[in-house]
């Protein structure tokens, strides 16, 4: 395998000017004829093509026939060009034959499970289509796309930009074809072509300057009705982006298609969204809350790329949080205007740190923007993304939010059309804002890890506070961390200083606040305001200063986070290897959840008490650990919510009666943040109360509750919630609740996945058979990558039924199906075991990288994320 360095960017010799593409679509043969404009100043051009998937049949230049060998050479993945003519445009024609139907990667053109076919680009998947310049600073005009198919079979043929003309072929009445057009300049990674028997709804958003857009999402006929929710996202979408950002689309014409088949959540092809049948089909009756907030985000998210992304992109693949930080970022605060800003960060937060603050410890630590890759593919990562998207956020907390988007606002105008760089973002960015200095924010870019910031607080008689910041990172270099705070007076909890940013540029700093009138108990970091781990340089009465914030705190995010703290403090203590609870720590726990419980109803934060309710995931806890023990960790946590449930019993049932009552007031399913803020407490205290399942009559009484939840059901949330308690008990109503459910989801790809995820996730002693068993079951298949994260993707997630020898080989045995058949889809499912350094059990781990290294033909993907062992 070759490692590609950021270092070594050079830019081509020649550029390919306009691109003109003829497809003659054939299961088991599908010709691409293209034509392109070429300008070089060198007399030899090489194109990137792969030919494990494309069979090249011959190559034109300026209409006339090239000999290999001596016009041209050929190698695995690169076709070149000997003698081209210097600064003068010549035309070049190159026709491959491919096989979509043995395209399992899902990558170049590809059939998906229904015979549609469709292609995936981004990142290098357009050299598995044709052969061509592949890289993203190479944008060509797609002057011409002619796709060409059968007409019963594929009704729809789609492509980017314009549709010109459609009509049946003069030679053969069984075909048909349609010719689009693209103005917008663009790399290979945006083109797109769709074909297949697809139904649609369409509607139009007319933008503030005007311009009418008709909108169109396709599906396979009978999910048509599944669409309308996608549809209202992004027209949301669309209107937020204008109001937010003055920005507009810049087409007549917008379409997505779902696709079951795919290797991620969406792709923002310009005109021609295709996205996962998972982010873009939503009805009550199928799609829990969760699922509906990430329709609305991803939907936001590919329209928010258009600008950020499409029409300004990226240099080269090392730059890719340049749009995907953005773009995340850009999809959360629209997120959190549609719904709830509070609920929304912290369930950012939450995943960054389940996931993102993990990689960042691990092997596969690297700055948001890598140095090196062997697949790009492998770097579509946690980092990338969602800390990409929280270095952006910190510029706006540094700038201002005017000051943010003057910074976005003159990145747009000067780079728009172009490729380009981190760099060129944060120029813009420091010259909107020339009074502030982001000479130091620059080091984000580079340097891997996550900072840890300590704290020290002194008061003084003087009236005066000072507050001591030290950091630590990566590299011992200082970042210009912008720390967030604010001060609560110590005796009345009331805040006497309001939230100020604290810019944070070197190892240690004192910061002065003064005019107090009495001790103040700092709140540090609100609303997270950088991506770091905050921790007191002393920590004698840290949970004293928690439970007085969890009690007190104006910053709604920094509430919850004081709770969570003391939560972790308290799981830590039943871990195998510590003593026994401290009395003190579970007093405030009791008191925290006691007074958060006794409130829950009184006011419509309803999603904010559930998530103050719920304990640290167990990926959260274990990073904030040194050595994971991950059935200690599962037991400690366990342990604690059944402490906590028992502890607080009769009060939960009174709540969870009384909310249940509220939402049997409304007959229809509603969507609005309050019904889905109701919905997910009563679902916490439904998990609470069916963790109560020691003695028989416990396991009784915790079995009808879940199954009379499961049953009285008015939506997927609510059913979800039911079946995941009960899987979990051992009684029969838990088969019978499966089955029946197992029946609904006939005919539903995404229900059904939902079956074999609640399964895989169950907290059982024989979780990992029933998992082996399921992994045989006549509706498994390796070929869909969704239904292979459901099954396999939460089995890693089981601590139980993954943290066991058999548990590591079965995941090893996956693995190696896996990568024969989807690279990209092996390599992050192998995610959890490079991790092994920091288990108990990691020797055994080891043992499974170690047998994928022994394989011959293990890929590129698997190769780089395995060959991690040292
Ligand atoms: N920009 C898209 C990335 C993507 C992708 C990358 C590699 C392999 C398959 C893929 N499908 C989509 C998605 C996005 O961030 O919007
Ligand atoms: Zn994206």
């Amino acid at each position: 395998p070759i490692e590609v360095f950021r270092k070594d960017y050079q830019p081509l010799p020649y550029k390919v000017d306009t691109i003109e593409l003829d497809i003659q679509l054939e299961p088991r043969k599908t010709t691409i004829t293209t034509q392109m404009t070429i300008i070089s100043s060198s007399p030899t051009v090489t194109l990137d093509g792969d030919r494990s998937v494309i069979e090249l049949q011959h190559v034109l230049l300026n209409g006339t026939l090239l000999q290999e060998g001596t016009d041209y050479q050929v190698t695995a993945s690169e076709l070149t060009l000997l003698q081209v003519p210097l600064h003068t445009p010549f035309q070049l024609t190159i026709q491959v034959t491919t096989i979509p139907e043995d395209n399992t990667e899902l990558s170049g053109l590809y059939q998906d499970s229904s015979g549609m076919y469709c292609t995936q680009m981004e990142a290098m998947g357009f050299r598995r289509f044709t052969y061509m310049a592949d890289r993203p600073d190479q944008m060509a005009t797609f002057s011409k796309v002619r796709i060409e198919a059968d007409k019963e079979q594929y009704p729809v043929l789609l492509s980017n930009g314009n549709l010109l003309e459609q009509g049946s072929c003069n030679d053969n009445n069984n075909r048909h074809y349609a010719i689009w057009q693209d103005p917008f300049p663009k790399p290979t990674y945006l083109f797109a072509m769709v074909a297949g028997n697809l139904g649609k709804i369409q509607d139009e958003y007319t933008t503030k300057s005007g311009r009418r857009v008709d909108l169109q999402i396709f599906a396979e006929p009978h999910q048509t009705h599944l669409l309308h929710y996608a549809m209202l996202s992004l027209k949301r979408a669309m209107q937020w982006d204008e109001d937010r950002y003055g920005l507009e689309y810049d087409l007549d014409l917008y379409n997505i298609v779902a696709v079951d088949s795919f290797n991620m959540g969406a792709m923002e092809n310009k005109g021609l969204n295709v996205f996962n049948t998972a982010y873009v089909l939503a009805d009550p009756a199928t799609a829990t809350d969760t699922d509906f907030e990430r329709v609305e985000s991803v939907i936001g998210h590919e329209y928010f790329h258009n600008w950020t992304g499409n029409r300004v992109t990226c240099r080269d693949w090392f730059q890719l949080t340049l749009k995907e930080g953005l773009t995340v970022f850009r999809d959360q605060e629209f997120s959190a205007d549609m719904n709830s800003a509070a609920v929304n960060r912290i369930e950012n937060v939450r995943a960054l740190r389940g996931r993102q603050f993990a990689e960042d410890a691990g092997p596969m630590a690297h700055p948001i923007r890598p140095e090196s890759y062997i697949s790009m593919d492998n770097f579509y990562t946690a980092t990338v993304y969602s800390k990409g998207a929280e270095v952006i956020r910190m510029y706006q907390t540094i700038l201002g939010v005017e000051g943010f988007n003057q910074g976005l606002k003159l990145y747009l105008e000067r780079h728009d059309g172009q490729a380009v760089t981190c760099d060129d973002f944060l120029q813009a960015m420091a010259d909107a804002n020339p009074d502030i200095d982001l000479t130091l924010f620059r080091r984000w870019y580079s340097t891997p890890g996550t900072p840890v910031v300590k704290y020290r607080g002194e008061w003084n008689e003087d009236g005066t506070y000072q507050l001591q910041l030290e950091q630590e990172t990566s590299d011992g270099e200082p970042l210009h961390i912008p720390v967030a705070v604010g001060l609560l007076d110590q005796a009345t909890g009331e805040e006497v200083v309001s939230t100020q940013v604290l810019n944070l540029k070197e190892s240690q700093q004192t910061f002065t606040f003064s005019d107090l009138a009495g001790p103040v108990v700092p709140s540090i970091l609100r609303t997270f305001s950088a991506p770091v781990k905050l921790v007191p340089l002393e920590k004698d009465n840290e949970s004293l200063a928690l439970a007085f914030l969890a009690a007190h705190d104006t910053d709604g995010f920094n509430r919850w986070e004081a709770v969570q703290r003391l939560y972790t403090s308290l799981i830590f203590q039943h871990l195998p290897s510590k003593e026994e609870s401290s009395s003190s720590s579970w007093n405030y726990v009791e008191q925290a959840f006691a007074r958060t419980l006794d409130t829950c109803l009184d006011n419509s934060d309803y999603s904010i008490s559930a998530y103050v309710l719920t304990l640290p995931s167990e990926s959260t806890l274990a990073e904030e650990m040194d050595m994971i023990d991950p059935i200690g960790l599962h037991q400690a946590r366990s342990t604690v919510k059944q402490q906590l449930a028992r502890r607080f019993e009769s009060v939960l049932m009174e709540k969870y009666s009384a909310l249940t009552e509220l939402l049997s007031q409304t007959k229809e399913l509603k969507f609005d943040a309050t019904s889905i803020g109701l919905r997910r407490l009563r679902n916490v205290l439904l998990d609470y109360l069916c963790s109560l399942t020691d003695t028989p009559e416990e396991r009784d009484r915790a079995a009808q509750l879940a199954m009379n939840h499961y049953q009285a059901a008015t939506g997927m949330t609510d059913q979800m919630a039911g079946l995941s308690s009960l899987v979990s008990i051992d009684t029969p109503h838990r088969q019978d609740a499966l089955d029946q459910f197992y029946q609904q989801a006939v005919g539903n790809s995404l229900v059904l996945n939902k079956w074999f995820t609640v399964q895989a996730l169950a907290n059982t002693p024989n979780s990992l058979e029933t998992i082996q068993q399921l992994y045989q079951h006549p509706d498994f298949t390796l070929k869909n990558p969704n239904r292979v994260r459901a099954l396999v993707g939460a089995f890693t997630m089981n601590a139980v039924a993954f943290h066991q020898p058999a548990g590591y080989q079965f995941l090893g045995d996956v693995l190696l199906a896996v990568d024969a058949l989807n690279p990209q889809l092996s390599s992050r499912l192998a995610s959890p075991l490079i991790q092994w350094r920091k288990y108990v059990t990691g020797k055994l781990m080891k043992e499974q990288l170690e047998r994928l290294l022994a394989q011959p033909k293990l890929s590129d993907d698997l190769y780089e994320i395995t060959d991690k062992l040292a």
